[in-house]
């Protein structure tokens, strides 16, 4: 006999759902977008295609995230203060720089730089650059070069020329999967996304990908419940994640849902099966919507620093990882991982996580992230 169906896991309809915006909540009603005519009659749809005002809807709502994060700067600052902490004694000694002091003050800004995790690569790029301004004679003072600092750390974060904000589709549901080793902060930046998500009138659902351990649908449920989402979560124990994810996004494609957020269970990326699993997620989703996962966002803990490089590189090379989400910030001196990450994976990085709270997963956003580290 099968187990009764967890009470928020909703069967599919039988009869025709309600349309899928109320007026007080519709993205399409904040966003001024035209009604959803593909919406008339979606139990006869065998797919979603967005008219052209919901094709901008994704793509304003991308940007929208973003540029909320430049109104957030005290936000990023106060997640960011370990490492700004750590970056402090860079702003003392160019405070007393002078022209004869340039080699030790050198090799000291590279110290501090490689101990914020800013990489070797990197830091021999940014001071060595430094060093052929300063006996140029194109940089004179101490703020100058701070300055000048600031600008090759920016450069280096925009040159590649890498989309930060969420890329979602032209269809509905747009779905994005949340991916990573163990405890690396999965399932709160998803509850942290559902909220940004929510907040700008999206109809959200999570889908409760994580099966392998018996918890982690109740942690999902509890950010359900805070973030007021729809959830979907396994009907019986020992559930496929992959089975999951696919009802979930088939129940989104019948109910008019805008984007939906899968969890997944945390795997080390030389788990070879595990992470076959993820492939086998990744192609059940495509299934039922061709061309999702809209976004595939790999969560790397900021306190393990330059060890989340290898991890990102086999996470990309099995499922193609389109951005990342780099939390914990708020605990780690190690802030300058962020630069590294971009410049050694040409992968975007697109949220921060600064904290434990709904409201502490933050849109990546170069010239805030610099001006938080050297204020
Ligand atoms: N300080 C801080 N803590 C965070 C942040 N993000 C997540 N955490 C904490 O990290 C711990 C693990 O977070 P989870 O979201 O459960 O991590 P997960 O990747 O889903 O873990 P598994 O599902 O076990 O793989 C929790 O205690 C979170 O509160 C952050 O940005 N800052
Ligand atoms: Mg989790």
């Amino acid at each position: 006999m099968s187990a009764p169906l967890p009470s928020r896991l909703l069967p599919l309809p039988s009869k025709p759902p309600p349309p899928p915006h109320s007026p007080a909540t519709s993205a399409a009603t904040l966003l001024h977008f035209p009604p959803d005519r593909s919406y008339a009659a979606p139990w006869r749809l065998s797919r979603f295609k967005c008219s052209a005002g919901e094709t901008g809807f994704f793509t304003k709502l991308g940007r929208l995230i973003k540029e909320k994060a430049k109104s957030d700067v005290e936000k990023i600052f106060s997640g960011f203060s370990k490492t700004r902490d750590n970056l402090a004694v860079i702003d003392e000694l160019l405070l007393y720089w002078n022209l004869s002091d340039t080699d030790r003050v050198l090799d000291e800004l590279e110290e501090a730089l490689l101990v914020a995790d800013f990489g070797p690569r990197i830091t021999i790029k940014i001071v060595e650059s430094l060093r052929d301004d300063i006996y140029a004679g194109k940089l004179k003072t101490g703020s100058e070069i701070k300055d000048a600092l600031k600008k090759s750390i920016l450069n280096l974060l925009t040159a590649k020329g890498l989309k930060t904000e969420l890329q979602l589709g032209f269809r509905k549901p747009a779905v994005i999967m949340v991916v990573g080793v163990n405890g690396g902060g999965k399932t709160t930046s998803l509850g942290k996304l559902a909220n940004r998500l929510k907040k700008e009138g999206t109809k959200v659902l999570l889908a409760a990908g994580d099966t392998f351990r018996a918890a982690a649908s109740d942690q999902l449920e509890i950010w359900a419940e805070r973030t007021d989402c729809e959830i979907v979560v396994a009907e019986k124990e020992n559930a496929k994640a992959s089975s999951v994810l696919s009802q979930a996004v088939k129940r989104a494609k019948e109910e008019g849902f805008d984007v939906v957020l899968c969890d997944t269970s945390g795997r080390l990326h030389t788990n070879y099966s595990l992470m076959e699993e993820l492939i086998a997620c990744k192609k059940a989703i495509g299934k039922v919507v061709k061309g999702t996962p809209n976004e595939i966002l790999q969560v790397l803990d900021g306190t393990t620093g330059l060890n989340m490089l290898p991890q990102a590189r086999e996470f990309n090379e099995v499922v193609g990882v389109t951005g990342l989400i780099l939390t914990k910030l708020d605990g780690s001196a190690r802030g300058g991982c962020v630069v590294s990450v971009v410049d050694e994976l040409g992968i975007p990085v697109k949220f921060v996580g600064v904290g434990e709270g709904v409201e502490d997963l933050q849109p990546f956003d170069a010239e805030a992230f610099v001006n938080a580290i050297f204020p």
